[in-house]
């Protein structure tokens, strides 16, 4: 799964990947990173099996040029395109006061608008174009004529494309068009150490100006969590008590961005390896098996099951097998949070 951060020039977004990522702007800046999803029961499987690998699931990170700079306009579309949830980042750090932090967050709300705008604007020449042009699938064009003009009356009006009141019909070109608005979003603010003790008031200002759709919102201070980061494990607690700092900005990020994107783990366990694997809510066995690899996918005979829990509780496969707690499912099998998946397949 790919998060973009997305951001006004200067915003603090190489600052936050590293914060997320743990290194310092200096470091290895290259703008993309990987972040190792933490997983207790993962850690607890392993100490079962004692695999050689032990393997986290993780969400990739990039960082996106600023929307607007001219000059990198097809860098950011082409980036864009390819991310599941976008996260934008507000440069509070620089505002003296809360308006203009909440100004800096609307203009880059505008920004994106303006980039889903100019999609559909061409969009909408193309299918006027081809109903002139073809009479096959005319009305099929004209009607998508009317939803573009739909979606760019509500852009203009300042709502996202998430806001859209689509049929279902509807929903499927939406999906086509992949706009940046209306893919899962997390707003975070880049706030500064002296903020801090106000986080909780902007949080609340920014989501307060959003008027439909969950899209998060938190505070991070981005210098701060890189020094957390570099610490002595034994010391992070304490500073973050000090600080005031419950949870760090890397961990509820991960928590948001599973909740967003509907996320949710499934293992895999051996004494080769242990490994924790992300897939979507209602995903199926199938859909598990070619996460693994393509040929569990096309070989797929059934899936044997235990709920990792289970495992955890009676300390073994076969303990789960004799308590009932192993199941044998087929392809169309809903994978639920947490299934430990053995798949048996033949290609
Ligand atoms: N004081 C303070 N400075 C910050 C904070 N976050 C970022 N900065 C500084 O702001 C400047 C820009 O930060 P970057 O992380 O490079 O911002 P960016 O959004 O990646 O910038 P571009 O990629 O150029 O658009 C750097 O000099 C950072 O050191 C912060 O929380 N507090
Ligand atoms: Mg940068």
């Amino acid at each position: 799964m790919k998060l973009g951060l997305v951001g006004l020039r200067g915003s603090g977004k190489s600052s936050i990947l590293g914060a997320l990522l743990g290194r310092s702007l200096s470091e290895s800046n290259t703008g993309v990173g990987t972040i190792k999803v933490p997983d207790p029961v993962l850690v607890e499987l392993s100490k079962i099996y004692n695999p050689k690998k032990l393997t986290f699931a993780t969400l990739e990170c990039i960082e996106l040029p600023a929307p607007g700079e001219k000059e990198k306009k097809v860098l950011f579309s082409q980036a864009a395109q390819k991310l599941d949830a976008v996260v934008t980042v507000t440069g509070a750090f620089r505002h003296p006061d809360k308006e203009s932090i909440l100004s800096e967050f609307q203009s880059l709300r505008q920004e994106l608008q303006l980039m889903d705008l100019v999609f559909i604007e061409t969009r909408k020449e193309r299918v006027l174009h081809d109903a002139r042009t073809f009479k096959e699938g005319r009305a099929a064009k004209l009607e998508e004529q009317e939803l573009l003009d739909r979606l760019s009356g509500l852009l203009e009006s300042g709502k996202d494309a998430s806001e859209f009141q689509a049929t279902d019909a509807e929903m499927i070109k939406l999906k086509e068009y992949n706009l940046i608005t209306s893919r899962p979003r997390i707003a975070i603010l880049n706030i500064s150490e002296e903020q801090m003790k106000d986080a909780g008031e902007l949080e609340k200002m920014v989501s307060g100006s959003l008027e439909a759709g969950p899209i998060p919102v938190f505070s991070i201070s981005a210098p701060l969590e890189i020094e957390v980061c570099r610490m002595d494990p034994c010391d992070i607690e304490e500073f973050m008590e000090e600080l005031g700092i419950k949870v760090l900005g890397r961990d509820r990020l991960i928590e948001r961005a599973y909740g967003i994107m509907k996320l949710q783990s499934f293992y895999t366990v051996g004494e080769d390896e242990v490994r924790a694997w992300t897939i979507r809510e209602g995903d199926s066995a199938l859909e598990a098996a070619g996460k693994i690899h393509t040929d569990l996918m096309r070989g797929f005979i059934r899936a044997e099951v235990v709920p990792a829990d289970a495992l955890l509780r009676l300390g073994s496969w076969n303990g789960a097998k004799e308590e009932g707690s192993f199941h044998l499912e087929g392809r169309d099998y809903i994978v639920q949070n947490g299934d430990i998946v053995h798949i048996r397949f033949n290609v």
